[in-house]
């Protein structure tokens, strides 16, 4: 058994957060160490290598802000960098701050209990590594607990099965009959990839999403040259916007201009690419009938670019607003719906019976596959947390309570679990942000927090369990005030007994970091201090 190993703190996570959080630590003098499960860094990008694994917000804001010389280093290839070159920088970035030696990768996390007495937490992994640590923090991704679908007979497939989070690059697709589950922005972005190798795609689709084209580019050296010395700038305008982005609505509300005016600004925003739709009109999430004007022009320009009607209608989303799913990004997706090669199944009209030896059955037909593709996403926000076995005060189980509806005090720490952090959790702007920027914002609030802990001589941290169920209730009745309570999303958690709670903060990235930097000023107010 190895011996224990003392921390002042433990991170679970080398991804984005994991990474900016260590060098805070050590940059602070605190002794920390990261426990990660992957065999490098880069977690939800180390982990998606799936062919057409993008990013689908530009790569220019999709990155650290917090080292001019980094920055300034950095190069970025295209506006949506694939998976590839993120995962490249993540890689530089531990390389340039020396991040590695703290830095315990192929080792996941098991379980963490708190020691009110010693006031640390006792943490194992599943290499028989302890260590304690003052304090523990968790880095574990929003979007990196992959789900696998319980289909009926999937035991007994003879073939290859993949997911697109935990991919297998030297599986080789050429000529196979592929069956793809999942189109959310993996199941999008694979698709075309996958119907350029395989001899027969089966795409079966169960919620249709709606996709704009990404409009990616190469980025020139003139681009990159003007907007250098404006970043700081628009870094700065994103922090206090809305959603952590550079670019913000434009004014108006749709259902006031004319419909000529309408369709023309819809038709720009559709070519800028991507989320700009959103950005259309200032009420696109919030007004149900200026939201039905731009989800019919996009249902209008889905349906435009498929040949075959049937599936034009199977692929067209309805009964939702645009924007309350995900809005995914397409390069390609569409016209590999045209291909000969390809098909698309409605499950929800055509359930899956049983899977076989070598098919998909459904209640219509039998559909040959050697591989099965899972694009059928995360458990999102809370699954990579709910994997460890998290024990606070008096042996109080996080999973357990979170099973009532995930919760944490502004996002960040859980009443019951002093000494907890959640980096991007519920109830903070975390996936529905620009979340490289929330998760800046989040690292450096707690690296602030721990240093004006020990300068005041506070040990002990923990969230009041009123300002916390105050925070989520805050949390939902913004959520409640836009359209995203309409649609059946992974925005939404469950709780055990069916009810939804929706994960992600919708105040705005600015009001967002306000608040938590009033908190802080306040002798960190909803929290208690104590001292040993
Ligand atoms: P998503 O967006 O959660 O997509 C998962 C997809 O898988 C979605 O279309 C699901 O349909 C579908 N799904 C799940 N189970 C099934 C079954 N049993 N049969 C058919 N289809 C199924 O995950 P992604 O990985 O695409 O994207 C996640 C985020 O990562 C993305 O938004 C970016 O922020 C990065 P459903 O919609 O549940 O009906």
């Amino acid at each position: 058994m190895a011996e224990t190993v003392k921390l002042d703190a433990l991170v679970v996570g080398a991804g984005f957060a994991g990474l900016y959080m260590l060098h805070k630590l050590r940059e602070q003098g605190l002794s920390a160490q990261v426990v990660e499960a992957g065999k490098g860094v880069g977690g939800t990008w180390y982990w998606n290598r799936y062919p057409g694994a993008r990013c689908d917000i530009p790569s220019v804001e999709y990155s650290f802000s917090f080292s001019p010389e980094l920055e300034r280093d950095w190069r970025w290839s295209e506006r949506y960098a694939p998976q590839p070159e993120i995962l490249a920088y993540l890689e530089h970035v531990a390389d340039r701050f020396d991040l590695n030696r703290n830095i315990q990768f192929e080792t996941r996390v098991t379980a963490a209990q708190w020691d009110e007495a010693a006031t640390y937490w006792h943490v194992e992994t599943d290499r028989g590594q302890a260590y304690t640590a003052h304090y523990l923090i968790l880095a574990t991704g929003a979007l990196s607990a992959p789900n696998l679908p319980d289909l009926p007979g999937l035991d007994s497939f003879t073939g290859t099965v993949l997911h697109t989070a935990k991919w297998d690059e030297s599986v080789d697709l050429t000529g196979r009959n592929v069956a793809l589950f999942g189109t959310g922005s993996s199941g999008i972005q694979v698709t075309p990839e996958l119907a350029k190798r395989a001899a027969q795609l089966t795409v079966f689709q169960r919620t249709p999403n709606f996709a704009v084209p990404a409009g990616n580019h190469p980025l020139s050296d003139e681009y990159l040259a003007e907007i250098a010395p404006q970043l700081p700038g628009l870094r700065e305008q994103a922090r206090q916007s809305p959603l952590g982005f550079f670019a913000t609505p434009s004014p108006g509300l749709a259902k006031e201009a004319t419909a000529d005016a309408r369709a023309q600004r819809l038709e720009q925003h559709w070519a800028a690419g991507t989320t700009g739709l959103l950005l259309a009109y200032e009420d696109l999430l919030f007004d149900e009938e200026s939201n039905s004007h731009a989800a019919e022009f996009a249902r209008s320009k889905i349906a435009g670019q498929i040949n075959d009607p049937e599936t034009a209608r199977k692929v067209t989303p309805q009964g939702y607003p645009l924007g309350s799913r995900r809005l995914c990004s397409e390069i390609g997706f569409y016209d590999a719906l045209n291909r000969d090669n390809v098909a698309v199944v409605d499950v929800r009209e055509e359930p899956v019976t049983q899977i076989t030896g070598d098919a998909i059955q459904t209640s219509d037909g039998t559909y040959p596959a050697d591989v099965i593709v899972f694009a059928t996403g995360f458990d999102a926000v809370v699954g990579a947390i709910n994997a460890i076995d998290i024990r606070g005060e008096g042996g109080r189980s996080l999973r357990e309570e979170w099973a009532d509806g995930p919760r944490a005090y502004l996002g960040l720490a859980v009443a019951g679990f002093p000494n907890l952090f959640t980096i991007t959790g519920p109830g903070s702007p975390s996936v529905l942000s620009n979340v490289v920027l929330s998760i800046e914002q989040h690292v450096e609030w707690i690296a602030q927090c721990l240093s004006d802990l020990d300068a005041r001589g506070v040990t002990r941290l923990e969230a009041q369990a009123d300002a916390e169920q105050e925070w989520m209730e805050h949390s939902d009745a913004i959520a409640q005030q836009t359209l995203f309570p309409r649609a059946n999303s992974w925005y939404h958690g469950r709780t055990r007994d069916g009810r939804r709670v929706f994960l992600p903060y919708l105040g705005g990235c600015g009001a967002y970091r306000d608040k938590c930097n009033a908190v802080a000023a306040d002798n960190y107010a909803g929290f208690d201090l104590g001292r040993d």
